[in-house]
């Protein structure tokens, strides 16, 4: 039968299929090096109980360890903690360069007396081509549906109440630092899909530790995606839109290209702050 990992605990893989199955893994996994994950699409005999095929991934995660994650939700708050485009920028190009669709929603803006600033970011992110919501908004509800997703975004930025807003029996703790108990978990092998409006999430989130450091300095750029709608007039085939002259990015500066994503692109290039 074919089903879908949705739990791991040590060597137990909870399959989802008609109904759930508790399964162990072949030894063959073992030998290939191969770890079964949650988010794997599985073969599995439902008598023995016995996982014997993964099926192609099309991405996998570290942290937290999951397979076939369809899209990341990046939870940025626009206050306590303060907005960090920065934080924004590194997330959306390592989610972008994982092959996973970055939706982004901003926390916190009632917090603020003015929200014109926020309201111009949120317009550029989306004319470039991401989701943008805020977390008072309704339709962030039609993302989740046969979706994997992992939230990411900074400590205290509300993804957990966030999470409890779009399913309140989940009842995750809010407003404190989740770490310990995340690491706490995980020493023993512990990983879960939560059910989500009809989707599943990682019970954890992800890209907390990632840096850029895996990246060439073409795939940062190739990951910001707005330049690649203009880099065919840049004079150098290849322009890094850095000391180039005559570079079609510089000169869209301020107008078609948002002046704080040019600054932290050319900061990841340096690999500053990193
Ligand atoms: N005013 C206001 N406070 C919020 C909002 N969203 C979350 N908070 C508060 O911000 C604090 C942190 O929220 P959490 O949901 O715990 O943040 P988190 O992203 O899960 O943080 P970690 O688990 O540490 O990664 C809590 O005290 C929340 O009540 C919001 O939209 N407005
Ligand atoms: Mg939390
Ligand atoms: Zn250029």
């Amino acid at each position: 039968m074919e089903g879908k990992i949705i739990k791991i605990i040590s060597n137990s893989f909870t399959v989802l299929s008609d109904t759930t199955y508790i399964c162990q893994a072949r030894g063959k996994f073992r030998n290939l090096k191969i770890t079964p994950l949650v988010g794997d699409n599985v073969i599995f005999d439902k008598e023995k109980k016995i996982i014997s095929d993964i099926k192609e991934r099309k991405n996998s995660l570290v942290r937290p360890p999951v397979a076939n994650v369809d899209q990341s939700l990046i939870v940025v708050s626009v206050k306590d903690p303060d907005l960090d485009l920065y934080l924004l920028d590194k997330l959306v190009c390592l989610v972008e360069f994982n092959n996973i669709k970055p939706i982004i929603c901003f926390t916190k803006l009632d917090l603020l007396d003015d929200t014109k600033n926020i309201d111009e970011i949120k317009q550029y992110y989306m004319e470039i081509g991401y989701q943008v919501f805020d977390n008072k908004d309704d339709r962030i509800r039609n993302i989740f549906k046969d979706k994997i997703t992992v939230f990411a975004g900074q400590s205290g930025a509300g993804k957990s109440t966030l999470l409890n807003i779009l399913n309140s029996s989940l009842n995750l703790k809010t407003g404190e630092i989740s770490k310990a108990l995340g690491r706490g978990r995980h020493t023993t092998r512990h990983v879960e899909l939560i059910n989500l409006l009809d989707g599943w999430c990682a019970d954890t989130p992800g890209f907390s530790s990632l840096s850029l450091n895996e990246m060439t300095p073409s795939d940062i750029r190739d990951n910001f995606v707005e330049f690649n709608l203009y880099r065919d007039k840049c004079a150098y085939k290849d322009c890094m839109h850095d000391k180039e002259e005559d570079c079609e990015i510089k000169r869209r500066l301020g107008t078609d290209i948002l002046k704080s994503r040019y600054e932290n692109y050319i900061k990841f290039l340096r690999k500053e702050k990193i």
